[in-house]
């Protein structure tokens, strides 16, 4: 009997802390050896001279076969999604389970797993994405859901239909606390969008770019600035989604360096697009409309320093995937006013390789980072490591091997979700997943993905260090300066 399932050999191997020239092996789905040598004897041999050996990616925030609060559904299906992601070298996803007012958590996150487990090709979970934090989703649904590894939970502070207010965030952070479990917030003041998108509409300003006035700039570090308030009154961690702004990094960089535990992502398109692509003629700026909305060249120079300082620890893709037509982005007509545009833009399949290219080929970071910001934070942040998002002995062997060298011109038919488009068409980039592997079997090999429908696997999520309370207690939570009062 050989020692090893397979062996990956010569190529150079990178996690996010080392980069070495090496030979892994892999036995019942693991990673069982990382040296030099060990090559002979595999059942199979993959040659890796001149690649690079990673470890899959983890996307922590995508949208997926959800339904929006206006009943409008994604265009993908698990299946659609999760093969782009596997092309673009992701080999974990976390989505969420949409709780719509009214709903029962635990139908919908049984609804949202029974679709994952028919179509998914790729590993998975589910933040539960809380808009109706009642006593009895609270108390009685969210404790066997958390217990049954969905450790982590999403809530909006904006959206007319999701958006909770203060009380009710502070219910589900007491809770979390309770639960050990991590929450991630949409922080945007919602009070000034809806002004501005009134105001802009009332004086006749409704093309798809006026989306991007519609947001202030300065919804944004005050929104961030609330949730930490909050979530430091109660002494829970959080993680604080899709940051756009470089005023929105500062308070993350503040609120972190007096010891909150807060941790944040920023996404692909705004490290790469601004404002400026929204304005196409007629209604191409609706494949640029998301929510934050793209912002300037400064912006994505912030937001590359404070990954690089370690305010931010991740980048996913937010894939929100509408196809250009009457049930996508069109829903509303050829010619919609920018309130009408379903929010958000397809990525899994480009994330990585946008960002190989950002990190690697342009020499704007460097390989580790590029590994620890796409695959190995999100991994820790959200419960999935030490299993996914490594290059370690005894983790799942989820690998993507890159060739650094080729070339990809990326057009709208490059991908292969069901959007039929990408932002980022147009741009060349350098280095390209070849071969992905995931759990030890190839997924992904000239181009395309050969893995099973539903052959994706539902991963528990045990929250990890990153959702366990700090220890700094407020002085109203602190029993000690508080005349007694036990309040958790
Ligand atoms: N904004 C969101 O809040 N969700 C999905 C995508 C988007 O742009
Ligand atoms: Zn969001
Ligand atoms: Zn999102």
């Amino acid at each position: 009997m050989s020692e090893f399932d397979c062996v990956i050999t010569g190529g150079t191997v990178a996690s996010a802390s080392d980069v070495m020239d090496a030979d892994v092996a892999i036995r019942d789905g693991k990673i069982a050896a990382i040296g030099v040598g060990l090559g002979g004897g595999a059942k199979r041999t993959i040659d890796a001279s001149g690649k690079v050996v990673v470890p899959g990616g983890v996307d922590s925030h995508a949208h997926i076969e959800q339904i929006s609060s206006s009943g409008l559904l994604n265009v993908d299906t698990w299946e659609s999604a999760t093969r782009s992601a596997a092309l673009g070298g992701t080999t974990s996803v976390i989505a969420f389970a949409a709780q719509h007012r009214g709903d029962s958590l635990a139908k919908v996150v049984a609804d949202y797993a029974a679709l994952a487990r028919k179509g998914a090709v790729i590993d998975y979970n589910f933040h539960l994405l809380l808009t109706d934090p009642n006593r009895q989703v609270l108390d009685e649904e969210l404790p066997g859901l958390v217990r049954a590894g969905h450790s982590s939970i999403k809530i909006f502070m904006t959206y007319d239909l999701m958006n909770i207010g203060d009380e009710a965030l502070l219910d589900i952070l007491l809770k979390a606390r309770e639960l050990g479990a991590m929450v991630c917030a949409h922080a945007e003041n919602h009070g000034m969008i809806s002004w501005m998108g009134k105001r802009l509409v009332e004086l006749g300003y409704t093309d798809p770019k006026f989306h991007a006035v519609s947001h202030p700039r300065a919804s944004e570090p005050e929104a961030f600035h609330r949730l930490i308030a909050c979530a430091e009154l109660v002494d829970q961690p959080i993680t604080i989604f899709h940051v756009a702004t470089r005023e929105g990094a500062a308070v993350i960089r503040e609120a972190r360096g007096r010891g909150a535990k807060v941790f944040a992502e920023t996404c692909t398109q705004y490290l790469f697009l601004t404002a400026q692509d929204i304005d196409k003629p007629g209604n191409e700026g609706a494949k640029w409309v998301c929510s934050p909305p793209l912002r300037t060249e400064d912006d994505q120079a912030a937001l590359l320093q404070a990954l690089k300082l370690g305010d931010l620890q991740m980048i996913t893709s937010d894939h929100a995937p509408y196809a250009m037509d009457e049930k996508g982005k069109l829903v509303a007509g050829e010619r919609p006013g920018f309130k009408q545009i379903p929010n958000g833009m397809p990525g899994l399949e480009t994330r990585l390789p946008m960002l190989f290219d950002l990190c690697v080929s342009q020499g704007k970071a460097d390989l580790s980072s590029f590994v620890r910001w796409t695959a190995t934070q999100p991994a820790e942040v959200y419960g999935l490591a030490p299993r996914k998002g490594t290059m370690a002995i005894g983790a799942d062997a989820d690998i993507a091997i890159w060739d650094p060298d080729k070339e990809v011109a990326l057009e709208d038919t490059t991908v292969h979700d069901n959007t039929h488009y990408t932002p980022f068409a147009g741009r060349t980039i350098r280095g390209w997943p070849v071969t992905v592997l995931r759990r030890g079997e190839v997924v992904v090999e000239n181009g395309t993905c050969e893995a099973a429908t539903g052959s994706g696997q539902l991963i528990p999520r045990k929250a990890g260090r990153a959702a366990e309370p700090s220890g700094r207690l407020s002085p109203e939570f602190d029993t000690s300066r508080n005349f007694g009062a036990k309040l958790y």
